[in-house]
């Protein structure tokens, strides 16, 4: 049975407080414990200070078949920083900008860009599946969207592990892959209503939307899809979104997904999805968590199963 881990983002003390508080120990191998598994739900680096050990902690189970993994965008977005673009000499399937390298920074820093250590981290990240869909439950970072999913086959191994030659594909901006890749990775995102926009708290003009994408019925509005700070929702209207931009879940296996950065007193978003990151990473809210929930097999989750740990 599997305790499932949300983001990380270099917290690795925190990550062993929480491992330690859901029974597993450190023995010469790794953390461990006698008869479960952790299941980690990527975005092990960017933002915090012990990265590297986080990565550490999280491959050596892997390795020792103490725990599965999935990618998140940020180690998407690392393996696509190092990967030379063939098509444009001289630079990279993700463009070495200054807003791109600052989210990066204390990654390339602490694990010295170029390093051997840097390009094991990324050879490792290259291994991490997409998703995972197990007997009982799935698992992905941000999004399951059953049709992007079948829009990715084509590029994944049946481990759905990216293959090699597809990284120019899924980094094309613009290509079906990436719209797929980006919603599986990052959430569905949605235009708004014509002339709808509104400022987000980094001060860009917003026509987009990050959405609730679990919901999806008849009545659905755009209000009840938008994930926008609390003083923007009554911009957006309570006008229907179409069919085609709800996601909705079926709900047939529990899922966990991570990215979103939830705060306050962790919780299930519903019976069939729990979202595990409680933002360890956050600056500015009062009490950031490490979330993690321990699953025996039901079918319906209860927040009686969530564990974590304070920062
Ligand atoms: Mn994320």
């Amino acid at each position: 049975m599997f305790d499932i881990i949300g983001d990380i983002h270099g917290y690795a003390t925190a990550l062993e407080r929480l491992l330690t508080k859901l029974g597993y120990e450190e023995k010469a191998d790794g953390w461990q414990h006698p008869d479960r598994k952790v299941i980690f739900l990527g975005d092990f680096v960017d933002r915090g200070l012990e990265q590297v050990k986080t990565i550490t902690i999280a491959k050596t189970m892997v390795d020792n078949n103490h725990a599965l993994a999935v990618m998140g965008n940020h180690e998407f977005n690392a393996i696509a920083w190092t990967t030379p673009d063939k098509e444009q000499p001289g630079q990279f399937l993700r463009a070495h900008t200054k807003n791109n390298f600052n989210q990066h920074e204390a990654f390339l820093n602490e694990i010295g860009e170029g390093s051997v250590a840097h390009q094991a981290a990324i050879a490792w990240f290259k291994q991490l599946p997409l998703y995972l869909d197990l007997p009982g439950l799935r698992v992905v970072h941000a999004c399951w969207h059953q049709e992007y999913l079948i829009t990715l086959a084509p590029y994944l191994n049946e481990h759905a592990i990216v293959l090699a030659s597809a990284w120019p594909e899924l980094c094309r901006n613009g290509s079906a892959a990436f719209e797929a890749l980006e919603t599986i990775l990052k959430g569905m995102e949605i235009a708004l209503p014509a002339g709808v926009e509104f400022t987000d708290n980094y001060g860009h003009v917003r026509k987009r939307t990050r959405t609730s994408w679990w919901l999806s019925g008849n009545h659905i509005t755009y209000r009840d899809l938008a994930m926008v700070p609390s003083d923007i929702i009554s911009k957006i209207p309570h006008e229907p979104v179409p069919p085609h931009l709800q996601a909705g879940y079926d709900g047939d296996k529990p899922l966990f997904i991570g990215h979103y950065w939830m705060n306050g007193t962790p919780d299930l978003i519903n019976k069939h999805i729990a979202c595990l990151d409680w933002s360890i990473a956050a600056k500015n809210i009062p009490s950031p968590k490490l979330c993690a929930y321990q699953w025996s097999g039901e079918s319906e989750l209860t927040a009686d199963h969530l564990v974590w740990v304070e920062r």
